[in-house]
This record gives structure tokens, sequence and C-alpha cells, in this order.
């Protein structure tokens, strides 16, 4: 029952139809499925199955951003309730948050920050497009202890790396932990581009922030 009631969200997300899915997502968290993994087996398998249609050609842009937005109705529902009972805890620290320059992909990201906040950390999220000087003026400003930076698109995962360099010239590069995801990165574009952490994604972006948080 609750395996049929994701493959129906799964399909209602590849059919772009958002109050289908904000049906959908109420009706596994009423059939006991955690939030979670609403999110991840539900909205997030069906929006990869829109980018596979879109790569292989049969989908358009406008079935993207129905997808998109079909998926944003889910989250939604669902969203507030990745932030868990709301007990009061202390601050694990604060995260910047971002898609870099030139990228407008934003519901990773913000699946990200949700359950960052949910596991007691602050985010500040600075949104999509974020130009590189926007990211240093705020590590600058705030005194943040964490930088988190998304990038879907292979064209704009080199400003990860510009970011972090513009850090290193700014003399800021000792202050901040950057955190590194997206779907076109690995662990390996992490290191290379001197990041502290990478994560593929949102709860092991969660674990790795908290190894860091930890180890500072
Ligand atoms: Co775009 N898009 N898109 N798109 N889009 C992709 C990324 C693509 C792979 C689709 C495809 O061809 N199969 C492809 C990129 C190809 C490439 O780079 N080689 C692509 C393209 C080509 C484009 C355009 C260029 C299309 C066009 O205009 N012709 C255009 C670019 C616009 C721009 O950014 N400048 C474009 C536009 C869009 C929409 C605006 C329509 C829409 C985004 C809407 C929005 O975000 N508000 C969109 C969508 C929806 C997608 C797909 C289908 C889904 C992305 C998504 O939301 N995934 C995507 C295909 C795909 O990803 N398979 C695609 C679900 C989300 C939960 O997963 O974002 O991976 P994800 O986030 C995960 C992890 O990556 C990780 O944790 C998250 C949660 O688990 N993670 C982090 C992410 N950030 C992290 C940060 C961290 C740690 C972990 O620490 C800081």
């Amino acid at each position: 029952m609750s395996i049929d009631i994701l493959a129906d969200l799964r399909a209602a997300v590849l059919d772009g139809e958002p109050a289908e899915v904000k049906q959908m997502a109420q009706r596994a968290l009423a059939a006991g499925l955690a939030p979670l993994a609403i999110v991840q087996e539900g909205l997030t398998a069906g929006i990869r199955e829109v980018g596979e249609e879109f790569q292989k050609g049969k989908y358009f842009l406008p079935d993207l951003v129905r997808g998109a937005h079909s998926m944003e109705a889910g989250l939604e529902v669902l969203e507030p309730l990745l932030a868990g009972n709301g007990e009061a805890r202390a601050s694990l620290g604060t995260v910047i948050l971002g898609t870099v320059h030139g990228d407008l992909h934003s519901i990773g990201k913000n699946i990200v920050g949700a359950l960052l906040r949910a596991s007691g950390f602050e985010v500040e999220d600075l949104g999509v497009n974020v130009p590189t000087q926007v990211f240093v003026e705020k590590v600058r400003e705030s005194g943040a202890g964490f930088l988190g930076l998304s990038a879907l698109l292979t064209t704009t995962v080199h400003q990860q790396e510009a970011v972090i360099t513009a850090l290193e010239d700014g003399g800021l590069r000792d202050r901040v932990r950057v955190l590194l995801g997206g779907a076109p990165i690995d662990k390996a574009w992490a290191d290379r581009v001197g990041a502290d952490g990478y994560a593929p994604d949102a709860a092991r972006a969660v674990r790795v922030a908290k190894e860091l948080a930890s180890a500072s």
C-alpha cells in the first residue's frame, strides 16, 4: 500500500501535476510514511525521472518546469515536517548556503537547508545564482562557521572552485568550513578544489556538517 503511494507520487511528479502531488504527499503522511522517505523515494525519484526524460529528448523545458513545480508543491507539505519536533537545543553553528552563480536550481539546496535546520544548524540561505563576491562578503561580515555551495550544472561547478579561491585571496579561507554538493560533483572534485567536505545527498550533508562541527 505505502509502496503504491510512493509509485503514484513519482508518477504525479513525472506527469507534472502539482495539485495531485500535494494530495498524495498528504496521503503518504496519513499512511504513516516518514517525511524524509516521501521526499527521497517519492518526490526526488520522480524529478530525477523527469530529468532522464529531458536528457533523452522526450521532455522539453516546460515539462522540466512543471516537474519542478510539482516537486515544490509536495515540499510545501513535507518540508515543515522535516524540522522534527522543534525541541530547543544549542546551535551547532551557522551555515551560509547558496547555489552558485549562473545556476538556478534550488530544490536540492532547499532540502539540504531544511535538514541542516532540523539538525540544529542555523542556516542563512542566500538563494540561487549567487555571485562569488556575495558569498565572500557574507563570510567576511557574518562570522559563520560553514559555507555550503550547491551546483547542478556541469557548466557551473567551477564556480565552487572560484568561491574557494576568492576566499583564499581574501584571507578568509581559514574562517569557514566549505561543504560542496550537487549532482554533477563527487568527493574527488571536492578534494581537488580544496573543500572541507562533500555530500551526495541532504542526509549525508548533515552528517558531514556535524563531523566538521565536532572537529572544529
Ligand atoms: Co535543470 N538540469 N536545467 N532545471 N534540472 C538538470 C540539472 C539536468 C541534469 C537535466 C538533464 O539534462 N538530465 C541538466 C544539467 C546537465 C548538465 O549540466 N550536464 C539540466 C539543464 C540542462 C538545465 C537547463 C540548462 C535547461 C535549459 O534551459 N535548456 C536550465 C539551466 C538553468 C540554470 O540553472 N541556469 C535548467 C533549468 C531547470 C529548471 C529551472 C526548469 C528546474 C529547476 C527548478 C528549481 O530548482 N527551482 C530544473 C530541474 C528541476 C532539473 C532536474 C530535472 C531536477 C533537479 C532537482 O531538483 N533534483 C535535473 C535532473 C537531475 O537532477 N537528475 C536538471 C532533485 C533534488 C532533490 O536533487 O538537486 O541533485 P539534487 O540535490 C540533492 C543532491 O545533489 C545533494 O542533496 C540534494 C538532496 O538530496 N545536494 C547537496 C545538492 N546541493 C547540495 C549542497 C550540499 C550538499 C548536498 O552542501 C552544500
